[in-house]
């Protein structure tokens, strides 16, 4: 751990033992030893190699050892057993603004409150108000933060945070003090939702910079402001962190605040192992006394390079072996929003879709695509509007009328996301299946089976012939909703065994199959398609998303259905349906 990390879990032992109204001269001990460490201008690593810390003013040997353990072992039994032996609803009240741990502490003993909902009754009963010490003033004020809590304690999906990341980017390079300006964090490594936005910006007059930050329009709360880091919140809850360093310092401190902490950690040991130490400020031999002799990094391809290593794209930083890769080669070339050529699973007027065949046609001829697939909803999902045999064979004379007509420069694929019933059967007749270009197999229904059951079901669904590709796999909904139980590598190895594709769901709120897979699947051979999911004209952009998480997965053009080019779709898919005239195009 850094200097940083230890005075984080120096300052939540401090106000645990609040909590336990431990000795007050041991708290204090606590709360100065963090206040010394974020202080402290010797070099961690440095102090420990020479066993010189119990020489720092205020470091007793119970602090020094915990110092020690922390920063070499990242965890401390103590602070674990601390934690554990109170109860975690207790502990979650430390988040309410203004509710420290000798509050808390007396709000547990006198009304017996162990949890922020228990909080919120005894305010509504007005108990809160009438304790020694708190009042009207401190019980509204509780209220509030709980209500805050509930807008603000939530993480942010990464396309509506881009919608507010992208303008801040723009405002900050737009300012004639700014000389560089980039995203971090983890939006700039395209997690599927962020915690907060993170910016760092190349100045020497730092001053106006973070003046126009934390006055910009929709801010509605100034977090922190000092000279050269600030933090605003906007109306959203979502929050955004500031800093501003010298040029010479821009590609350290954007590495650093990329992240992530896995990466950073094998970084820094990368950089030790060579004699070096490596922080947000620079990078300067383990031996000299500050990081004013740092080398030179004028981009981060030429940090990388200091280290002996390729250029790791942001989105591989994750500490998942990407190191070992920039190690030895470049990294291959990642999916780009260009590579797509058309996007099958969309949902028309016929299910539950918003606009017409003829409408999503024209949009799709509009974005430049080549081709899309129809795949409305199949009867059982009743909900949906879907469709029954005999709509579905209307469906797909009108999609052969429209491609016949030659009104549009683009193939339209006739396909049907089809409901995997809860034994894994097909919702719909085989024979009505295989007349389709194409079919994705999806689950609506019973999302309570065991794992077992599920990844049964799915397993038959994906040796069934008639079907072409496996939608959302687990089912989830982001920041609400849990996916369904199920053994993602044994569908994975069921659909390279069966030459069934695996989406890559590109609904913001699904991107499922999650990122963390791809890799892995794709080098056993696995196909992916990055479908929309649309069900109007204006959700074809959700590939965006979905290309993002390709990314994420190490994927490449060579991965993708959709990134190839009309004739070699229609191949692969023939490979399901050898019978089929319309595919021979
Ligand atoms: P988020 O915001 O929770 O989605 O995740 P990140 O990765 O954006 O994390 P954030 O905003 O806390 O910090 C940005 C980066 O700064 C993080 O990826 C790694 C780096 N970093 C360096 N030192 C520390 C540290 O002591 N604590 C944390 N949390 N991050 C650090
Ligand atoms: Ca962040
Ligand atoms: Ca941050
Ligand atoms: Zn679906």
């Amino acid at each position: 751990m850094t200097k940083h990390e230890i005075a984080d879990v120096f300052n939540d032992i401090a106000t645990l033992m609040e909590l336990k109204g431990e000795n007050p001269f041991k708290i204090r001990a606590y709360s100065n030893g963090a206040r010394r460490l974020e202080t402290l201008e010797e070099d961690l690593d440095e102090l420990i190699r020479e066993g010189a810390l119990s020489d720092v003013p205020g470091f007793g040997k119970a602090l020094v050892q915990k110092i020690e353990t922390l920063h070499s072992e990242g965890r401390l039994d103590f602070y674990d057993e601390l934690k554990a032996s109170i109860e975690p609803g207790i502990v979650s009240m430390l988040e309410i603004p203004g509710l420290g741990g000798k509050k808390i502490k007396i709000l547990h003993e006198k009304l017996g409150v162990t949890s922020i909902e228990e909080l919120k009754t005894a305010c509504d009963e007005n108990r809160v108000a009438e304790l020694k010490g708190f009042g009207e003033k401190s019980q509204d004020k509780i209220v509030e933060g709980i209500k805050n809590r509930e807008a603000y304690g939530k993480r942010h999906l990464w396309w509506r945070a881009r919608a507010v990341a992208e303008p801040i980017l723009d405002g900050l390079l737009a300012l004639p003090e700014v000389e560089k300006a980039s995203h971090a964090g983890s939006f700039r490594r395209l997690r599927e939702h962020v915690g907060d936005l993170d910016f760092i910006v190349a100045s020497s007059d730092p001053g106006p910079v973070m003046d126009w930050f934390v006055a910009q329009e929709d801010v509605k709360e100034i977090t922190a402001k000092g000279e050269t880091k600030a933090s605003v919140r906007f109306e959203t809850g979502l929050q955004a962190d500031l800093r501003v360093v010298p040029a010479e310092q821009f590609s350290f401190a954007l590495h650093h605040f990329t992240g992530s902490k896995d990466h950073n950690v094998l970084m820094r040991q990368r950089a030790l192992a060579r004699g070096l130490s490596l922080s947000e400020w620079g990078l300067k031999p383990v031996e000299s006394e500050s990081f004013d002799d740092s080398l030179e990094a004028s981009s981060e391809e030429e940090l990388f390079g200091l280290l002996d290593l390729k250029f790791v794209p942001p989105e591989l930083r994750e500490g998942l072996g990407e190191i070992e890769v920039a190690e030895e080669r470049d990294f291959p070339e990642l999916l780009e929003l260009e590579d797509l050529r058309g996007v099958f699973h969309n949902h028309t007027t016929a299910s539950d879709g918003r606009s017409t065949l003829e409408e999503m046609t024209q949009a799709v001829q509009n974005i430049g695509w080549e081709y899309w697939g129809v795949a409305d909803h199949s009867k059982a999902s009743f909900q949906a509007n879907g469709l029954d045999e005999d709509r579905l064979l209307k469906q797909i004379d009108c999609i052969e009328i429209l491609n016949a007509s030659k009104a549009y420069s683009v193939h339209v694929f006739s396909g049907n996301e089809c409901d995997i019933l809860p034994d894994g059967s097909l919702d719909l007749d085989e024979d009505v299946l295989m007349k389709l270009d194409y079919v994705v197999v999806s689950v609506h229904s019973s999302f309570t089976q065991s794992e077992a059951e599920t990844t049964d079901r799915l397993i038959r669904a994906i040796e069934n012939p008639a079907a072409t590709m496996l939608g959302h796999l687990t089912g989830r909904l982001l920041l609400s909703r849990e996916g369904y139980k199920v053994d993602v590598p044994k569908v994975i190895d069921a659909a390279i065994a069966n030459g069934v594709i695996v989406e890559l769901n590109a609904n913001p709120y699904r991107l499922d199959m999650d990122w963390r897979f791809w890799r892995k699947a794709a080098e056993k051979g696995l196909l992916t398609s990055i479908n929309p999911d649309a069900h109007s004209t204006k959700h074809f952009p959700f590939v965006e998303a979905g290309v993002n998480v390709a990314r994420k997965g190490w994927l490449t053009s060579e991965n993708v259905l959709n990134a190839l080019p009309l004739k070699d779709v229609a191949a692969i898919l023939a490979r399901k349906r050898p019978n089929l005239k319309s595919l021979v195009l």
